[in-house]
């Protein structure tokens, strides 16, 4: 892609903007970056930017820049706002950052999406090949844009990207070597439609992949099977509760895992310390990509054993006179929370709510009514929640995340555990998950 001299406008000027602006400079290219937020709003990163040879239209997006440009990069949160549409209309080619770099990355991508566990799983991924030898950069929606591996002369045999179906959207050959989908529930459907579309824009990772390429998928999702039929890269499968010809599974107590290679290959997971069934086919879907890079059997057990889990998932605080702690702030989707629930034996008081994502909260009334000893709801989806899981257990409800765990606190006796696993994004009170996650742990801390 010839970039030098072409009038390039970057749409969103977060972390992806930043990023993309830096690579379309060293390329030569023409750059307009444009954000509806202003420069106050939107802080010391804009810094990073040189004024002059970027220009940039803050406060708002103007429709003429969008009309005038030869080629439109957005950021994976921009929704199909109106000057993008017409530009469409115009002719105008709108790629993703994702798409921009896949077009200056020669190393091979292993691509992870679904709904649920693509952190985790990316992570795993870095460490089991690290530790094997080989060199990785790990980036896309864990925080760290892709386009800065192409920014970068350094050399890594494989780069892992943890891909959101924002960030899949607006690809057109982008074409990992191997595709992992680990799950599909619903999400985001304040963004999407439909299910159906959000789906659509997941199934985007394997679009461009043929024969020479891998395909990893649960067997035990059941909109795999009709999904698979389209793709056209070797389809490798893992499943928790079936055996399989090729693939990984679970044979008495051990995770089997038999490469394309043909090598056949036994994982003893008594040492892992990520517990419940979702890590277990984070971890097999692991073992599948590990297999397909020729990592040393040995390694990625070493490697398995070691990792205790990420912050922000499930991840313990701290335990205040019998009373546990756990911060899951990243459990933005009602089926993450689902999955929390059901990873613990205890009594749960559970902290949830934040922003609506249009999301169906009744999954959670199954594992609420069974585990959950207090419910407390906080943020601007506390009254949606609050009816779609009507007298199950006490619930509450209170305006801040500081009330939620003052109260769950003054609820809990030795021997329970409380739980922040929101079911909702973080935006209606904080900048994202992460930060969410941080006020809660200093909250926890400050107990006494
Ligand atoms: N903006 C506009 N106009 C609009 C909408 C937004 O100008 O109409 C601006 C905002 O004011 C803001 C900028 O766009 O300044 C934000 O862009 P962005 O939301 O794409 O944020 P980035 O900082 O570039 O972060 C993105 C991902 N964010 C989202 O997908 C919402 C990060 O994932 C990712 O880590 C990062 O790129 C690097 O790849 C975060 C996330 O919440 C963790 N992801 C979602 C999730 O995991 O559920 C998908």
């Amino acid at each position: 892609m010839e970039l030098k001299g072409k009038r390039v406008l970057v749409v969103g000027a977060g972390r992806t903007g930043i990023a993309t602006a830096q690579f379309l400079q060293e390329k030569e290219a023409q750059i307009i970056i444009t954000d509806y937020k202003s420069r106050t709003e939107l802080g010391e990163e804009l810094e990073k930017i040189e004024e002059g040879r970027i220009k940039t239209e803050l406060g708002g997006h103007r429709l003429r820049s969008f009309l005038e440009a030869e080629l439109i990069v957005v950021s994976p949160g921009i929704p199909p706002i109106r000057p993008l549409m017409s530009a469409i209309r115009e002719g105008i080619k709108v790629i993703s950052e994702i798409e921009l770099a896949y077009q200056f990355i020669r190393t091979p991508i292993i691509a992870v999406t679904g709904t649920d566990g693509k952190t985790t799983t990316a992570n795993l991924l870095e460490r089991i090949l690290t530790n094997s030898g080989k060199k990785v950069f790990l980036g896309g929606n864990i925080g760290r844009p892709l386009i800065e591996y192409a920014r970068t002369d350094e050399q890594c045999d494989y780069a892992v990207a943890e891909l959101s179906s924002f960030q899949l959207e607006r690809t057109y050959s982008f074409k990992p070597y191997i595709a992992l989908l680990l799950n599909l529930s619903q999400d985001h459907l304040d963004r999407y439609r439909s299910y159906r579309q959000y789906i659509r824009a997941k199934l985007r990772i394997f679009a461009n992949q043929q024969g020479s390429e891998f395909a990893i998928l649960n067997k035990d999702d059941p909109l795999f099977s009709r999904a698979s039929r389209r793709i056209r890269a070797k389809k490798i499968f893992f499943s928790r509760t079936r055996t399989l010809k090729q693939g990984t599974y679970l044979e008495e107590g051990k995770i089997l895992c038999q490469a394309p290679s043909g090598r056949k290959e036994a994982f003893p997971p008594e040492r892992f310390k990520l517990r419940g069934p979702h890590n277990l086919e984070n971890i097999m879907a692991a073992i599948t990509v590990a297999g397909i890079c020729s990592c040393p059997r040995e390694k990625t057990q070493e490697a398995l054993e070691h990792f205790s889990g990420l912050e922000h998932r499930l991840e313990f605080v701290r335990e205040l006179r019998g009373v546990k702690f756990y911060n899951d702030s990243k459990a933005t989707t009602v089926n993450s929370a689902k999955r929390a629930l059901e990873s613990f034996r205890e009594p749960i008081i559970l902290i949830a709510g934040g922003r609506d994502k249009r999301s169906d909260y009744t999954p959670l009334r199954d594992p609420v009514r069974e585990k959950v000893k207090a419910l407390i709801l906080m943020g601007e989806a506390r009254d949606k929640i609050a009816q779609a899981l009507p007298r199950l257990t006490e619930t509450l409800s209170v305006e801040n995340l500081a009330q939620a765990l003052k109260l769950a606190w003054a609820k809990s006796c030795s021997g329970d555990l409380v739980l922040l696993s929101p079911a909702c994004s973080s935006f209606d009170m904080f900048s994202n998950y992460e930060d969410r996650g941080r006020a809660f742990k200093q909250l926890v801390r400050d107990l006494n």
